[in-house]
């Protein structure tokens, strides 16, 4: 299923909009003021936080479901088996639409929806488990069942004229960065039970709140990949495991900050300064004389960091080479946003110093590499290379132009509001696709659909189990805030922003606060020696600093954490591991103690009011 496939004007059209975890109004403030609180559906909200949004769903009629961490999949499952015990599935859509012959599954290429993939008989029979009845559900997630009872009716149960209700499911982070495959597998099983697919107003997207690239060029070339997966299947290389063990010869970071963003990030600094430290060092600005120093030093089980970003940050400063980069405004760019608009966002300034566009450097690399191709002038014959190749077809923009004797860029001009990806032609007009997959095919060997394997026996057990608090520790559950952009990178050069959020935060609950003797204001450290790894029994260690602030949006046992904040990076002591049927980290669910540090000097510049606080 693609990613993004409904549009935001489906919002107005639907009943119920269950959000499962994902801040809208923190994370995709448009769509969640101009959409959802213009046209209030029935909001449901599945957040172990109660968040703006689960406040406002609260306060207009819907609910909030404060499911325990990481026990998401477990509440999804119960839903189904709720619904398929009242029979308020939509039976319709499922023997057209949804394979119900395993040969089918079989015929499948790609291992996983061999090994993974569900008829809907199958999926009753794992629903049967005991953990599915809705009392001990309930007490598994946290969630009372008369509220589990209350939201299956919601998104499934017919109405007296036999019509359902339109659900739109819309998930982010907190499903994705938790037990990630059984996690989204729960969710589109449920949205495949009652038919939310392709349909106005009934849907299930990823709730995005940022732009994307038009295209991802290139597949991952997962034939030379040299990891495997549970089967013995490939999977793509997890690169800071190949870094740690001297694989890597040369590491070259596009827009990204891995100094302090990957997983156990305080175990990955160690890592690189090792292998950067490696000698010979540099010790000459003389172009030759510096390549040989660094090509001496790969010969002797060291690495080169190359650096690409529009700022310094704490991987540029690691870094033997950096590309100064040209940002958005300072070049011309087609982006898609969470419906597939794609828009033109044209150059307003030229880029400072030496900064290029990031393509232009690539270029510049790939033709000295010898490679052919990579010859282009400008953007423009970027996007009209790629717009075939595109996650969602653009060609038809292309094709477009060349009828009417214009440039794609020109046509893109001349659309403010864009085109939802992928375009088409029809009587010579440029049309765009308001949702994906309303023809109900799917990209199966048969074209149906199928359930994909989510019980929480097995391997979410045991994951689960390795990464559960024990004793002192408490779940460090992270993530964004309305006001900072990522990594700060721009946001800590503005000083009203830098004012707002002088440092990272830690929501803790009060009863919590008063146990450990923390006040709001103070400076808290929060550390770990049970980081998560790939060996079993073995820890990495890591440790970070945030401002208290003493709220009841987490429940006991629970704190919340800026997710990126530089120089206080909370993934210092996210899990070092991977998924072993989609390889990534289970970011959210970290854990640590909490030790007071006494007042910060932060106390009184920063508000430490209630957020979620709502019209
Ligand atoms: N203002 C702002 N907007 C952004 C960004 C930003 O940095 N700032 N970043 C953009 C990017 S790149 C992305 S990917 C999106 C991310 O968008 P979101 O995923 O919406 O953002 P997060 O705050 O990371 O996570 C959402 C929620 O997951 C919850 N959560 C944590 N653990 C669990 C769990 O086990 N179960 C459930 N159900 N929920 C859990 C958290 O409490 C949090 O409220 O936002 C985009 N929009
Ligand atoms: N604990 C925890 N960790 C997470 C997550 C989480 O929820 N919790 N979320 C994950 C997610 S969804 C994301 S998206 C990542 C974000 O992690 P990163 O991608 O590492 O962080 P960013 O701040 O988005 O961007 C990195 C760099 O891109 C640079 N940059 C911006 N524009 C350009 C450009 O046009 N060209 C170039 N070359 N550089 C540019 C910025 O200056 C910045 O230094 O973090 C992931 N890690
Ligand atoms: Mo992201």
């Amino acid at each position: 299923m693609s990613t993004w496939n409904i549009a935001y004007a489906d919002v107005a059209k639907a009943d119920v909009v269950f959000e499962v975890g994902a801040g809208g109004y923190e994370n995709k403030t448009v769509l969640f003021t101009q959409h959802i609180m213009q046209h209030t559906p029935t909001l449901i909200v599945q957040d172990p936080r109660k968040t703006i949004d689960a406040a406002y769903a609260e306060k207009h009629g819907g609910l909030h479901l404060r499911v325990k961490p990481g026990t998401d999949a477990v509440l999804l499952n119960t839903l189904a088996r709720i619904i398929l015990e009242q029979g308020w599935q939509d039976q319709s859509f499922l023997d057209q639409s949804v394979i119900s012959s395993s040969s089918d599954i079989q015929r499948e290429k790609n291992w996983r929806r061999r090994h993974f993939g569900m008829t809907l008989a199958d999926y009753r029979n794992m629903l049967q488990k005991p953990l599915y009845e809705v009392a001990n559900a309930a007490q598994f997630t946290g969630v009372p069942a008369s509220q589990l009872q209350q939201v299956a009716q919601l998104i499934a149960r017919p109405n007296t004229h036999g019509v359902r209700p339109k659900t739109l499911f819309l998930f982010e982070k907190g499903l994705i960065w938790g037990i990630n495959y059984e996690n989204v597998a729960a969710l589109a099983n449920l949205a495949l039970l009652v038919g939310s697919i392709g349909r106005e107003g009934a849907g299930i997207s990823r709730m995005g709140g940022h732009q994307e690239g038009f295209a991802s060029p290139v597949d991952y070339p997962i034939e030379r990949a040299t990891d495997t997966g549970l089967f013995g299947e490939k999977l793509p290389n997890n690169i800071d495991e190949h870094i740690a063990n001297g694989e890597v010869k040369v590491y070259h970071v596009i827009g990204a900050n891995p100094a302090g963003m990957t997983n156990s990030s305080q175990h990955s600094r160690d890592v690189l300064n090792k292998r950067l430290s490696q000698e010979p060092k540099v010790t000459s600005a003389d172009t030759e004389a510096a390549l040989a120093a660094l090509m001496a030093r790969i010969k002797a089980g060291g690495m080169v960091l190359i650096a690409q970003d529009i700022y310094p940050n704490l991987t540029t400063k690691m870094a033997d080479l950096v590309f100064p980069a040209a940002a958005w405004g300072e070049m011309n760019g087609v982006r898609i946003n969470g419906e597939r608009r794609a828009r033109l966002y044209e150059q307003f300034m030229d880029a400072p110093g030496q900064a290029k566009a990031d393509w232009w450097i690539i270029a510049q690399i790939a033709q000295r590499m010898g490679f052919t191709g990579f010859d282009w002038k400008n953007e423009e014959e970027v996007f009209t290379e790629l717009a075939p190749h595109a996650q969602y077809d653009a060609s038809a923009v292309v094709q477009y132009a060349q009828s009417s004797g214009k440039s794609p860029y020109t046509v893109l001009q001349g659309l403010p509001n864009g085109v939802q990806l992928p375009a088409r032609l029809e009587h010579g007009k440029l049309v765009g696709t308001t949702r994906l997959l309303e023809d109900h095919t799917f990209s199966t060997e048969v074209g149906k659909a199928m359930f994909i394997h989510s019980d929480w026996e097995g391997l979410p057990a045991q994951i689960y189990q390795q990464l559960v608090p024990k004793g002192d520790e408490f779940w460090v559950l992270n993530g964004r805030v309305n006001e900072l952009w990522q990594t700060l990178y721009t946001h800590q050069r503005i000083p009203y922003i830098k004012q707002r959020w002088p440092s990272n935060a830690v929501e803790i609950h009060p009863a919590d606060a008063k146990r450990l003797n923390i006040q709001s204001g103070d400076m808290v450290s929060i550390t770990s020696d049970r980081v998560y790894t790939f060996q079993e029994g073995t820890f990495d260690q890591g440790s970070f600093t945030a401002v208290a602030y003493i709220s009841d949006s987490v429940p006991p046992g629970v704190v919340f954490t800026i997710f990126a904040y530089p120089d206080q990076w909370m993934n210092s002591i996210s899990p070092r591991w991977m998924h072993p049927a989609n390889p990534v980290p289970p970011y959210k669910l970290a854990r640590a103690r909490l030790v007071g540090k006494g007042p910060s000097p932060f106390a009184s510049q920063m508000s430490l009011q209630p957020r979620n606080l709502v019209p």
